[in-house]
C-alpha cells in the first residue's frame, strides 16, 4: 500500500514546541496546497474516496482521528493523535476519516491544486482501477 508514517522533529524549549515542514526535506513532494478539516461533528465519516494522481500528508495538529486505508487488496487503520506524526498517502488508496475528537484539526499538505476530476468516489470503480 502506498502509505508511509512520517515522524517530525519537535524543536522544543522552555517556551513550548515547534515543528517545521519543508518540501523535499521532511515532506516528500512539492507542496502546492494546504487545507485543514476542523469542527467535525460527532459520528461523521469523511473521505470515502481515492485519488488517481495525488500525494498528500495528513497531520493531526490538534486532537485525534482515525484513517481507514484500503488499496483494494488490504485494509489498515492508522490513528493520528500527535502533531509530530504525519501520514503520507499516495495514489489509488481509498481513505475514510472517522472518530474525530471534538478538538481535532486535521491538516493536509498536497502536491497538486484541487481537482474534482482526480477523485474516485465510487468504491466499485476504485476496485476496478486499483487492480
Ligand atoms: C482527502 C481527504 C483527506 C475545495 O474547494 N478545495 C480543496 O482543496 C478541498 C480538499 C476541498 N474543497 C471543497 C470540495 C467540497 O465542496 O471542500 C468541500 C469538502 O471536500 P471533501 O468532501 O472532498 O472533503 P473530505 O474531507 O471528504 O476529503 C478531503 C479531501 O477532499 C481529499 O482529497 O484526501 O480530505
Amino acid at each position: 500500500m502506498d502509505i508511509k508514517l512520517l515522524n517530525f522533529d519537535i524543536k522544543g524549549d522552555e517556551r513550548g514546541s515547534l515543528i517545521a515542514l519543508e518540501e523535499y526535506r521532511n515532506i516528500p513532494f512539492e507542496i502546492k496546497r494546504v487545507y485543514y478539516i476542523f469542527d467535525t461533528k460527532e459520528g461523521v465519516v469523511r473521505g470515502k474516496h481515492a485519488h488517481k494522481n495525488l500525494q498528500q500528508v495528513l497531520i493531526c495538529v490538534k486532537g485525534s482521528c482515525k484513517i481507514l486505508l484500503d488499496n483494494g487488496k488490504e485494509r489498515k487503520v492508522i490513528t493520528l493523535d500527535s502533531p509530530d506524526k504525519g501520514l503520507y498517502i499516495g495514489s489509488f488508496v481509498w481513505r475514510e476519516m472517522y472518530d474525530f475528537s471534538p478538538d481535532c484539526v486535521l491538516m493536509v499538505l498536497a502536491d497538486k491544486y484541487y481537482d474534482e476530476e482526480d477523485y474516485i468516489r465510487d468504491y466499485k470503480e476504485f476496485l476496478k482501477l486499483a487492480k
